[in-house]
Protein backbone atom coordinates (compact mmCIF):
# COMPACT_ATOMS: atom_id res chain seq x y z
CA UNK A 1 0.00 0.00 0.00
CA UNK A 2 1.53 3.27 -0.96
CA UNK A 3 2.22 5.82 1.40
CA UNK A 4 0.08 8.93 1.33
CA UNK A 5 2.08 12.48 2.21
CA UNK A 6 0.71 16.01 1.73
CA UNK A 7 2.95 19.02 0.85
CA UNK A 8 2.50 20.45 4.08
CA UNK A 9 3.84 16.98 6.25
CA UNK A 10 7.09 14.64 4.77
CA UNK A 11 8.16 16.39 1.16
CA UNK A 12 11.54 18.20 1.34
CA UNK A 13 11.03 21.95 0.54
CA UNK A 14 7.62 21.73 1.48
CA UNK A 15 8.46 22.23 6.08
CA UNK A 16 5.46 24.00 7.65
CA UNK A 17 5.93 27.64 8.01
CA UNK A 18 5.95 28.17 11.83
CA UNK A 19 4.15 32.03 12.95
CA UNK A 20 4.83 32.49 16.85
CA UNK A 21 1.66 33.46 18.40
CA UNK A 22 1.29 37.01 19.73
CA UNK A 23 1.47 36.94 23.49
CA UNK A 24 -2.22 37.02 25.02
CA UNK A 25 -1.54 39.08 27.60
CA UNK A 26 -1.22 43.13 27.62
CA UNK A 27 0.70 45.48 29.74
CA UNK A 28 -1.89 46.86 32.50
CA UNK A 29 -3.20 50.34 31.95
CA UNK A 30 -1.67 53.99 33.44
CA UNK A 31 -3.69 56.29 34.99
CA UNK A 32 -2.94 59.90 34.91
CA UNK A 33 -3.98 61.49 38.17
CA UNK A 34 -5.57 65.13 37.77
CA UNK A 35 -6.26 68.11 39.94
CA UNK A 36 -8.97 70.37 39.33
CA UNK A 37 -8.90 73.91 39.95
CA UNK A 38 -11.41 75.75 42.17
CA UNK A 39 -11.64 78.87 43.83
CA UNK A 40 -11.64 78.22 47.20
CA UNK A 41 -9.08 76.01 47.77
CA UNK A 42 -6.04 77.71 49.51
CA UNK A 43 -3.10 77.30 47.07
CA UNK A 44 -0.45 76.21 49.82
CA UNK A 45 -2.91 73.58 50.58
CA UNK A 46 -2.25 72.25 46.82
CA UNK A 47 1.33 72.03 47.33
CA UNK A 48 1.27 70.65 50.85
CA UNK A 49 -0.91 67.87 48.96
CA UNK A 50 1.92 67.60 45.70
CA UNK A 51 4.73 67.18 48.44
CA UNK A 52 3.53 65.05 50.64
CA UNK A 53 1.09 62.42 48.47
CA UNK A 54 3.09 62.89 45.33
CA UNK A 55 6.33 63.36 46.38
CA UNK A 56 6.99 66.50 44.80
CA UNK A 57 9.84 68.86 45.59
CA UNK A 58 8.64 72.27 46.66
CA UNK A 59 9.56 74.27 43.33
CA UNK A 60 8.07 71.08 40.80
CA UNK A 61 4.59 71.36 43.52
CA UNK A 62 4.44 74.86 42.78
CA UNK A 63 4.62 75.19 39.69
CA UNK A 64 2.00 72.58 38.98
CA UNK A 65 -0.17 74.11 41.42
CA UNK A 66 0.24 77.42 38.90
CA UNK A 67 -0.48 75.37 36.12
CA UNK A 68 -3.92 74.19 37.54
CA UNK A 69 -4.73 77.17 39.18
CA UNK A 70 -4.04 78.55 35.46
CA UNK A 71 -5.19 76.24 32.91
CA UNK A 72 -8.34 74.41 35.00
CA UNK A 73 -5.97 71.13 35.92
CA UNK A 74 -3.04 69.48 36.15
CA UNK A 75 -1.27 66.35 36.35
CA UNK A 76 0.21 64.94 39.45
CA UNK A 77 1.58 61.40 38.48
CA UNK A 78 0.93 58.67 36.07
CA UNK A 79 -0.09 55.39 37.94
CA UNK A 80 -1.14 51.91 37.80
CA UNK A 81 -4.87 51.69 38.44
CA UNK A 82 -4.82 50.74 42.59
CA UNK A 83 -1.95 53.38 43.11
CA UNK A 84 -3.57 56.00 41.32
CA UNK A 85 -6.82 55.12 43.27
CA UNK A 86 -4.98 55.15 46.80
CA UNK A 87 -3.76 58.64 45.43
CA UNK A 88 -6.79 60.12 44.73
CA UNK A 89 -8.71 59.14 48.04
CA UNK A 90 -5.77 60.31 50.09
CA UNK A 91 -6.12 63.59 48.07
CA UNK A 92 -9.92 63.81 48.46
CA UNK A 93 -9.79 62.64 52.11
CA UNK A 94 -7.35 65.65 53.32
CA UNK A 95 -9.35 68.11 51.09
CA UNK A 96 -12.63 67.00 53.19
CA UNK A 97 -10.83 66.66 56.67
CA UNK A 98 -9.82 70.09 55.97
CA UNK A 99 -13.23 71.10 54.25
CA UNK A 100 -11.78 72.26 50.99
CA UNK A 101 -13.49 71.63 47.94
CA UNK A 102 -10.67 70.09 45.78
CA UNK A 103 -11.39 67.65 43.35
CA UNK A 104 -8.92 65.10 42.26
CA UNK A 105 -9.38 62.17 39.49
CA UNK A 106 -7.75 59.79 37.20
CA UNK A 107 -8.12 59.20 33.81
CA UNK A 108 -6.66 56.56 31.66
CA UNK A 109 -3.68 57.35 30.21
N1 LIG B 1 -7.48 78.45 42.42
C1 LIG B 1 -7.10 78.29 43.81
C2 LIG B 1 -6.91 79.64 44.44
O1 LIG B 1 -6.83 80.64 43.75
C3 LIG B 1 -5.81 77.46 43.95
C4 LIG B 1 -5.98 76.05 43.48
C5 LIG B 1 -4.97 75.47 42.73
C6 LIG B 1 -7.11 75.30 43.80
C7 LIG B 1 -5.09 74.15 42.30
C8 LIG B 1 -7.24 74.00 43.38
O2 LIG B 1 -6.32 72.14 42.22
C9 LIG B 1 -6.21 73.42 42.62
N2 LIG B 1 -6.82 79.68 45.76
Amino acid sequence: MSERRTDTEQRPGFELAVEEAQPKIKEPPLYRVVLINDDYTPMEFVVDILESIFGMERTRATQVMLEVHTQGKGICGVYNFEIAETKVAQVMGIAEQHQHPLLCTMEES
